[in-house]
Order: structure tokens, then C-alpha cells, then sequence
């Protein structure tokens, strides 16, 4: 009984920033579906592939925000972002189970090549495109042939496969546990949320993501490097790189500059791979937790560097070497970010994600307000004044937008 059949709210709102996303839906089959289409259109070149990509994402957004599973293609009847095309693979799912188009792409030799080598930790469409150029297939072959000194893929190729495995809550919170006790010796008031995925209530993620601010803006200026050099005291660091922040609010007006070397965002931050205690997986008392405690940090001898391409100079030791020995610990990566307290807020929204959720924010707050929308912070670009928030509510609030948890974040 077609009559009975739910159909949208109409009109959808336009934005997915404007409407529930949950981690799980009812819709899962056809959102992997156009997500296969959003990835490959991804990785091929181009402007208009990458409007693909966003077109496929918009409308998978759509379907996850529904509140029923489709049955019925005229149930999206007044959802922008669902054209034609979409329609016909929907239409298809609906009616085969299954989408010639989207069959054909997950069964394309060069997309599961690019599939494989794209989740190498440091490299992007383009090295996986190389590595293909060059006949090899798999991680193993790349690993035989690879030459060249990047560390990132150095170590992500030597630790692919535990980087594969997916990152649980359980050793997320381990570690934010971790370091938040350090971090009473380092700096006392520093706060430290764990972001991404977790916190949009994911229980497994490819990273742990820390955002680290204190009340008193200027207390986090210098707090990373003290904190990197305890790390690497207690030997936990494998790798990674420290980068100093490059904001200025005067970037923040330019269109340019805001992103400048296809940057994300300007905050300090570290991008690395901890050697996670195989113990910190699993659930440990508090006492056993800091048993082995021995902070004699020299706290000041952390240096502008790049650590790894130090430690792949000067050690004798590989990165196929290390990954090679018995070892205690398991490689897991993080991202650790510094966020002065006037710019929290969007940092916490911006960290938070996911991805599209910011795309869309930020699409929403140029549109309708002529606002940029960044990790900083808020810009108007017509009055060129910053628009403060003491929390993510008030930043919903200026835009505009109904406030909605991280985890109804999820498109
Ligand atoms: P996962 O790790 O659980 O698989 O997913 P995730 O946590 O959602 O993805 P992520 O790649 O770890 O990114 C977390 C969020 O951080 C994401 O919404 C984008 C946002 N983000 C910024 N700035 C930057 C940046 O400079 N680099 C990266 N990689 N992400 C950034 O706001
Ligand atoms: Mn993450
Ligand atoms: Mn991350």
C-alpha cells in the first residue's frame, strides 16, 4: 500500500548541517552504494570529478538523515541533492538488490588498486596513482620496490598492516586517559578532548584524534613540544612530525590564505604514530595503568624537527627493521592539536567533523551570510570582523543552524 508508505519531510532542508545525521540509519545499503561512486569519483582528476564526489556524498547524506528505509523512489519526493542519476542507481538497488554502475566500479582493477594503496598511511590519490603507473598491485609489492625517503610512507608501508586494523574506543580512551595524566605533571588546567569519529559515538576509527586548550589563552604555547619529549622519554613515539601553528586572522579574510597549501587548518599540531602498549587495548586498573611510571623527561629537548627522518638518519634501525622485531606494542596513529581557548569552539566543531558535516557548515555559512567558516573561527567577510563563541551551541546559534550532538553529525 503505496499511500501508507513514509515519505520525507518536505521540503528537506537543504544543508545536512540543518538535519540528524545518526551513526546508524536505515539506509545503509544504499548509502555504501553511492559512497563506492563518491570515492572513485574522488580519486580520478579533475573538477568535475570532484563535483561527482560531492554530489554522490550529498545525496548519500540524504539517505542517512532519512527516519525510514526507502522502498519507494517517490518517498524522496522534494530532497534536493537526489537528481537523475541518483535516482537510477537507487532505483536499481531497489529493484535488483544491486547497480550495474556501482558493480562495475567495486570490480575495476585500477579502483581496488587505488583502494589498497590509498589506505597506506602518508599516501594520497596521487602516490597511489604512481605506484600503479609503475605495474605494482600490492602492499607488498610497493614495500620491495619503494625507494624513496618519506617517512610517512616509509613507516606506513612497514606498519601497514596494524595500521589497518581499526583503532577501538576502548584504546582510544586508554589513551586520552593516558595522556591526560601527563599532561597534570606537564601543564596543570590543560583540557584534552578525545574528537573525529569518537566522539561522534564511532567504537572503531582509523586514528586517535586529541584537541588540547587551556582557559588562560598563552598557557598552551609551548605545552606540545613538553608533552612530545615525555612521549618520547617513555619511548612511546614510532614517528611523526610537529608543526608550529601559521594562523593569523588576517588569512582568515582571504580565500587564498585561509587554506594555503591545501591546509586544513593553521593550529600546531603533531601528526605521528604512537607505539601503543599491547596492555593499553584492553581494560586495566588505574594502578596498573601508571605502574611503570618513570617521567624523567628532559622537558625542554624537543626540537623543531622532523624526528623521524632524524631517527631513520642516525638509527640503525629501519622502519622495516623496527616493524620487524618482538615487540610490546602495536603502531597506532594520532593526531595531537593545540587550540588557544578564543579559538576552541570552532577547533572542537572542526575536530569533531565529519567531513561533509564541515563542508556543508561552511558552505551554509558563505552562502546565507557571507561568513568564512573555519577551524579558527567565524569571519564576516562583508563587516571583516571575527565572530566570537563560548561554546558550539552559540556557534549554531550565530549561523543559524539547529543545534544538533556529534553524534548526529554523521553525514
Ligand atoms: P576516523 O578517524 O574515525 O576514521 O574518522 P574521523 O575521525 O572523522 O576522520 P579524521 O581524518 O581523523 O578527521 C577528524 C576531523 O578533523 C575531520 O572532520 C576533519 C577535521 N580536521 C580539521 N582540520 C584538519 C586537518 O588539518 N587535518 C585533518 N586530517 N583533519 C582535520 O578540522
Ligand atoms: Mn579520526
Ligand atoms: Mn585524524
Amino acid at each position: 500500500n503505496q499511500a501508507s508508505e513514509p515519505t520525507v519531510q518536505s521540503p528537506v532542508p537543504e544543508y545536512s548541517c540543518q538535519r540528524s545525521t545518526p551513526l546508524k540509519h536505515h539506509n545503509s545499503r544504499f548509502c555504501e552504494a553511492m559512497e563506492l561512486l563518491q570515492d572513485y569519483a574522488e580519486m580520478r582528476e579533475g573538477d568535475d570529478n570532484y563535483m561527482r564526489a560531492l554530489a554522490w556524498r550529498r545525496a548519500s547524506c540524504v539517505l542517512k538523515s532519512l527516519k525510514f528505509p526507502l522502498t519507494n523512489i517517490d518517498q524522496l519526493k522534494g530532497a534536493k541533492d537526489v537528481g537523475k542519476h541518483v535516482e537510477k542507481v537507487l532505483q536499481s538497488i531497489l529493484d535488483h538488490g544491486t547497480s550495474d554502475e556501482v558493480e562495475k566500479v567495486r570490480n575495476d582493477p585500477w579502483y581496488k588498486k587505488m583502494k589498497i594503496f590509498t589506505k597506506v598511511f602518508g599516501a594520497g590519490t596521487k602516490t597511489a596513482q604512481e605506484w600503479i603507473e609503475k605495474g605494482w598491485t600490492t602492499v607488498d609489492e610497493v614495500r620491495q620496490n619503494y625507494t624513496k625517503g618519506d617517512w610517512r610512507l616509509r613507516f606506513g608501508l612497514a606498519f601497514h598492516e596494524e595500521l589497518m586494523e581499526l583503532v577501538t574506543r576502548l584504546e582510544a580512551d586508554n589513551f586520552t586517559k593516558f595522556i591526560k595524566h601527563q599532561c597534570e605533571t606537564i601543564l596543570p588546567g590543560i583540557s584534552v578532548e578525545l574528537c573525529g569519529g569518537f566522539k561522534r559515538g564511532k567504537t572503531h576509527g582509523h586514528d586517535i584524534d586529541l584537541l588540547f586548550t587551556h582557559q588562560s589563552t598563552g598557557k598552551e604555547v609551548g605545552f606540545l613540544p613538553r608533552l612530545l619529549s615525555v612521549l618520547e622519554s617513555k619511548n612511546l613515539i614510532l614517528c611523526g612530525k610537529w608543526n608550529r601553528g601559521t594562523y593569523t586572522e588576517e588569512a582568515m579574510y582571504s580565500d587564498s590564505k585561509r587554506t594555503k597549501n591545501n591546509q586544513l587548518d593553521h593550529f600546531e599540531k603533531w601528526i605521528g604514530i604512537i607505539k601503543f602498549p599491547k596492555k593499553w587495548r584492553k581494560s586495566i586498573s588505574e594502578e596498573e595503568f601508571f605502574s611503570d611510571e618513570n617521567v624523567s623527561a628532559d622537558l625542554n629537548s624537543y626540537e623543531d624537527s622532523e624526528p623521524a627522518k632524524k631517527k631513520l638518519k642516525t638509527n640503525e634501525l629501519s622502519p622495516e627493521d623496527i616493524a620487524a622485531q618482538s615487540r610490546s606494542w602495536i603502531a597506532r596513529r594520532v593526531d595531537l592539536i593545540i587550540a588557544p581557548y578564543d579559538q576552541y569552539f570552532y577547533a572542537l566543531v572542526g575536530w569533531t567533523g565529519s567531513k561533509q558535516f564541515n563542508r556543508d557548515i561552511r558552505t551554509y555559512a558563505k552562502r546565507t551570510h557571507n561568513y568564512a567558516m573555519t577551524s579558527h573561527g567565524l569571519y564576516d567577510l562583508t563587516k571583516r570582523k571575527s565572530l566570537p563563541a563560548k561554546s558550539e551551541k552559540e556557534i549554531f546559534d550565530i549561523l543559524g543552524v539547529p543545534y544538533f550532538p556529534p553524534e548526529e553529525r554523521n553525514c
